[in-house]
């Protein structure tokens, strides 16, 4: 299709600055004059806001499976790529993604070790091969990640997974980036200026602006 929009992702652990680079990634695009739409994972559709409530949720009594957990956030996923971004690149909107399936990847397979096999299944399901043009990785240490999500108020249930979790989420990333040729990474724990400066540069290369 001629006249696609493009579909650009953020990615990165709790307390990357994910937020902070997508206004800087917003600011540039439009100056370029591209209609673009803003979506987040899990949500971005009345159905997949319910479920992020739900799937973040602390629920005191009850222990969430990682089956469960993966489930909910594919679910919540094939709501958001089949109502919101699919028609909208279909209609030359651009979308910048705040994640995406490498979360899965990396919290669901990494984080919670969930069978390979059946993630990728579940994957299939739901994307069948559907992914981004761009994903911009920001890699921080989880020690300091979350330390920056703690600074914002009470850590939710996702959130409260304990350090390995992190650690072995932060790998996955770090192996998915190394193998994927339309994935950059920016190391996200210099000052917010020089974070917002590498991903302009590594933005306005995709979009073949000069500098
Ligand atoms: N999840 C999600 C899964 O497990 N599987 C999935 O498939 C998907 C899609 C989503 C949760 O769901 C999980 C992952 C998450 O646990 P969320 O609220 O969207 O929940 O969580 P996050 O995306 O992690 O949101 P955060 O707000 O924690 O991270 P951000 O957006 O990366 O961080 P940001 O920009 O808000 O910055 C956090 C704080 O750090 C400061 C900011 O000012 C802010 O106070 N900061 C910096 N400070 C110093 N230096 C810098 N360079 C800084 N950059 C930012």
């Amino acid at each position: 299709m001629t006249n696609s929009g493009k579909f650009i992702v953020v990615e990165g652990l709790e307390g990357a600055g994910k937020s902070t680079v997508i206004a800087a990634i917003q600011r540039e695009l439009e100056e370029q004059g591209h209609k673009l739409k803003l979506t987040r994972e899990p949500g971005g559709t009345p159905m997949a806001e319910a479920i992020r409530e739900c799937v973040k949720h602390n629920w005191e009594n009850e222990f969430v499976t990682e089956q469960t957990e993966l489930l909910l956030m594919y679910a919540a996923r094939s709501q958001l790529v089949e109502n919101t971004i699919k028609p909208a690149l279909a209609e030359g909107t651009w979308v910048l993604g705040d994640r995406h399936d490498w979360s899965s990847l990396a919290y669901q397979g990494g984080g919670r070790q969930v069978n390979r096999d059946h993630l990728n299944a579940i994957r299939e399901l739901t994307l069948n091969g559907f992914s981004p043009d761009l994903t911009i990785y920001l890699d921080i240490d989880p020690k300091v990640g979350l330390v920056r999500a703690a600074s914002r108020g009470e850590l939710d249930r996702i959130e409260q997974s304990g350090l390995a979790f992190f650690e072995r989420a932060r790998e996955t990333y770090l192996s998915l980036v190394k193998r994927t040729d339309s994935a950059v990474l920016i190391h996200a724990e210099q000052s917010i200026d020089k974070v917002r400066e590498d991903v302009l540069i590594a933005l306005r290369k995709f979009l073949g602006v000069t500098q």
